[in-house]
């Protein structure tokens, strides 16, 4: 393949005619906060930057350091460019205006600055998530109404992974194109174009401690998938958990899988972990976009109207066929749970 570098990748697509100059400085801006970011992680016990913060964000998390700097890195690069009306992020309550002394653009810029921090402390990868919208006709003062729109909604999305390599992943909803950090070059050179996700798998990913508090539908599905070659699927299917969503989706994009964190009956006031708009939307658009599924188990992820900033869905999402199949699993009445034997 021709490696062309990010840059070059957004001006062709700008001259295509798919994105506009504010959209193209809106992803240039991004990547060069996630290398700043890749480049803090990368210093682990050397940057000072490991452990917590000592505060909590919105969800009652514990913060760490670099969950905070990861997204004053971001709130920084994106404040005076011209091309953002507001900014969202896991991390803080409400959203983010632009300062006054800046000019303001048409979109929105909605982010999870550190996914999967509880794994920074033992070296283990971690990553940034965003998803582009426009800011509603009119709206001057975005608030978190402007934020509320569904996935279907979304013209960019994209995540970094801080591991092994440093690599950025992006759609502009069309096809899914992989970037990887040149650490020497500074630059994020194309190393794979038009990515796909085979439809089928024999890979999952899920947090099997919380199975005593799934609901039947899901515990059918993963104990048929445990009873392997014996079992009513017939096939060995083999797990892997990082905790990290944005390694456990970057995997199945690569070799396929279904990464699944369904709602569970732990906390019953919470219909799942992870967030609508900072996770499971960036990742279903992408996921789509290479020809998987993301489904909450029983709705597609993309079609839901939004009516929290922090909401939290159930995520299936990845190889289509198995997404399918335990979406199924929760639509189908129990009589007929043998549909799909
Ligand atoms: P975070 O945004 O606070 O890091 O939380 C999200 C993370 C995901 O990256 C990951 O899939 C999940 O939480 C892991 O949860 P668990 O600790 O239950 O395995
Ligand atoms: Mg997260």
């Amino acid at each position: 393949m021709k490696s062309i570098s990010l840059t070059q990748f957004l001006i062709e697509q700008q001259r295509e005619g798919r994105i506009n100059a504010d959209l193209r400085l809106l992803i240039e801006v991004v990547a060069r906060a996630c290398k700043r970011i890749s480049i803090a992680v990368g210093k682990g016990a050397l940057g000072g930057v490991l452990g917590s913060a000592g505060t909590e964000n919105v969800q009652g998390e514990t913060q760490k350091k670099l969950d905070v700097l990861s997204n004053e890195i971001l709130l920084e690069a994106n404040a005076w460019g011209g091309h953002l009306a507001a900014l969202a992020s896991e991390e803080m309550d409400d959203p983010h205006p632009i300062p006054d002394r800046y000019p303001k653009g048409e979109y929105l810029l909605v982010f999870d600055p550190l996914d999967g921090s509880s794994n920074i402390d033992v070296n283990i990868s971690v990553g940034t998530i965003f998803s582009v919208l426009r800011c509603p006709e009119g709206v001057k003062e975005p608030d978190e109404k402007a934020f509320l729109q569904p996935g279907t909604q979304q013209v960019a999305a994209g995540y970094a992974v801080y591991g092994s390599s440093t690599v950025l992943v992006l759609t502009l909803g069309d096809g899914v194109y992989q970037f990887t950090l040149d650490r020497e070059q500074g630059n994020f050179p194309l190393t794979h174009a038009k990515m796909r996700i085979p439809e089928d798998t024999s890979e999952f990913a899920i947090n099997m401690s919380n199975m005593r508090h799934w609901e039947p539908p899901m515990r059918r599905y993963i104990d048929e998938l445990l009873a392997g070659k014996t079992g009513p699927r017939g096939r060995d299917f083999n797990m892997r958990w990082v905790a990290s969503m944005v390694a456990d989706v970057h995997r199945i994009l690569t070799r396929g899988g279904i990464f699944i964190y369904p709602r569970d009956l732990k906390d019953p006031g919470k219909p799942g972990k992870l967030r609508l708009m900072y996770e499971a939307n960036p990742m279903a658009f992408i996921v789509e976009q290479a020809g998987g599924a993301a489904t909450t188990g029983r709705e597609r992820i993309l079609a839901i109207a939004p009516a929290q900033l922090h909401q939290r869905v159930p995520v299936f999402l990845g190889s289509k066929n198995e997404v399918e199949r335990v979406t199924a699993y929760h639509l189908t009445p129990a009589d007929r749970a043998d549909a799909y034997a």
